[in-house]
């Protein structure tokens, strides 16, 4: 059933393997990156400390801010000539931040992203059309590399051009799509106009990933392109995709490879772990890398994590899905809100369409937040009354009184063809 006998190991041998691969991985960051040996110095833990993940909690994390320090090279554990690839991750400001493979890196991605793809439904012989970027960007290269190691048949059309995008899809008969859940969107919108109902092809699932979703999003996407559409996780610091996936049985949490990265959950603020089940913020330790090995590193992104046993039988523990990062929280005359609630709510009334903006201002000393949104395509009221009907969900569900909500035609709010979509904007 599963791809590989350790996506359902016992819990105990999972937790020996562990054990024993974050000793290694403590003890050959300490004696090979000088920031670790610094951090682990400081906060005056000795590699020999470490045995067991129990004693994670005594270890300094790794922040984006470490990375953006250690520019370009500063975290690298090998020398130049045993790194096999190099990647990127621009974030929006300051310094990219670069991550590096060696062979054996890019051997356990390849098989932690055929592991993924198999646990999303994918099989050897079928085919995925790859439309993540391609590029310094880790999804396009990933999946590529994990589906030729999984043995289905790659399409690597990349990003864009989506009218070449659709053609592939009709003529070449992909079983499954990858791409961002915003492209998922944009795609069903160009087969509309091309008069092309992609729901008659033979494409069944989409894994969609890199952006954060909400639940009414999923069920769009599912029925503007009639598919099953699974939720992939990752990020270029730990590894780039793979790190996490639902099971296309359940579909419910992303299984976690946990015998390669170890997850924990820790309170935002305080930096204090969280017991199962409780949301905070997700902190990943590599357990097998070589090229830049990453002992609690804050990812900014907020889940939580439950180890019971899932119905497809994989013991692997489960993160619920990401749907904000601790950096998105608006905070709105004194109310705490993240923009996946705001469009969780606005989906939810059925009329709205998923296309979006948040801008924010400052006037005076007081925050204001504008929200733009398009209606559904045969919504048949006027826009007047949706605005005060998503005026007063919003103000009864999340407490969140917006400054102005404008309710506009379809096509209105820009879309994005290539890369990751905004929707929040800060002008202040
Ligand atoms: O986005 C890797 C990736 C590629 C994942 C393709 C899935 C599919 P980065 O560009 O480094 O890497 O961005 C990582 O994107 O910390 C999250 O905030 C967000 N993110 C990634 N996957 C999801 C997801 C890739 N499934 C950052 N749901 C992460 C929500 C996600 N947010």
């Amino acid at each position: 059933m599963a791809y590989s006998d350790i996506e359902t190991a016992s819990r105990e041998d999972l937790r020996e393997l562990q054990d024993d691969r974050l000793a290694e991985t403590v003890e050959y960051a300490y004696e090979n990156v000088d920031f670790y040996r610094e951090a682990l110095d400081e906060a005056g833990v000795s590699p020999d400390d470490v045995d067991s993940v129990d004693d994670l909690a005594e270890l300094p994390f790794t922040t984006k801010e470490d990375f953006r320090d250690e520019y370009p090279d500063g975290l690298f554990a090998v020398d130049h000539e045993d790194v096999r690839r190099i990647h990127a991750s621009s974030g929006t400001t300051g310094k990219p931040k670069i991550v590096a493979y060696t062979e054996d890196d890019l051997g356990v991605w390849k098989e932690v992203m055929a592991r993924s793809l198999h646990a999303a439904g994918v099989r050897p012989g079928d085919t995925v059309q790859n439309a993540y970027g391609y590029g310094l960007f880790t999804g396009g290269l990933g999946f590529h590399d994990g589906v030729e190691e999984l043995g289905a048949t790659v399409i690597p059309t990349g990003g864009g051009n989506t009218a070449r995008q659709l053609d592939m899809l009709r003529d070449l008969d992909s079983d499954a799509l990858a791409c961002t859940p915003s492209y998922c969107l944009y795609l069903a919108e160009a087969a509309d106009e091309r008069m092309m109902d992609v729901r008659e092809l033979p494409l069944s699932r989409v894994v969609i990933g890199a952006e954060p979703f909400t639940d009414p999003m999923r069920e769009e996407i599912e029925r503007a392109l009639g598919v099953t559409a699974v939720d992939v996780y990752g990020l270029s610091e730990i590894i780039g995709p793979g790190v996490s996936i639902e099971c296309e049985e359940a579909q419910d949490g992303l299984h976690v490879w946990e015998d390669h990265f170890y997850p924990e959950v820790v309170d935002p603020q305080t930096g204090e772990p969280l017991p199962e089940g409780e949301e905070g913020e997700l902190v990943l330790t590599s357990l097998t890398k070589e090229a830049l090995p990453v002992l609690r590193y804050r990812t900014g992104d907020i889940t939580s994590l439950n180890y019971e046993k899932c119905d497809c039988g994989r013991t692997a523990v489960r993160m619920d899905n990401v749907t904000g990062r601790t950096d998105d929280l608006l905070i709105v005359r004194g109310v705490n809100v993240y923009p996946s609630q705001i469009e969780e709510v606005m989906l939810d009334l059925g009329d709205v369409a998923p296309h979006y903006r948040i801008d924010l201002y400052r006037e005076d000393t007081l925050d204001t937040m504008e929200i733009t949104v398009e209606h559904h395509e045969d919504f048949r009221g006027t826009p007047d009354d949706l605005r005060e009907e998503i005026e007063s969900e919003l103000r009864d569900v999340l407490e969140v009184r917006p400054d102005e909500v404008e309710v506009v035609e379809p096509g209105e709010i820009e879309r994005t063809e290539v890369g990751k979509v905004k929707r929040v904007f800060d002008h202040r």
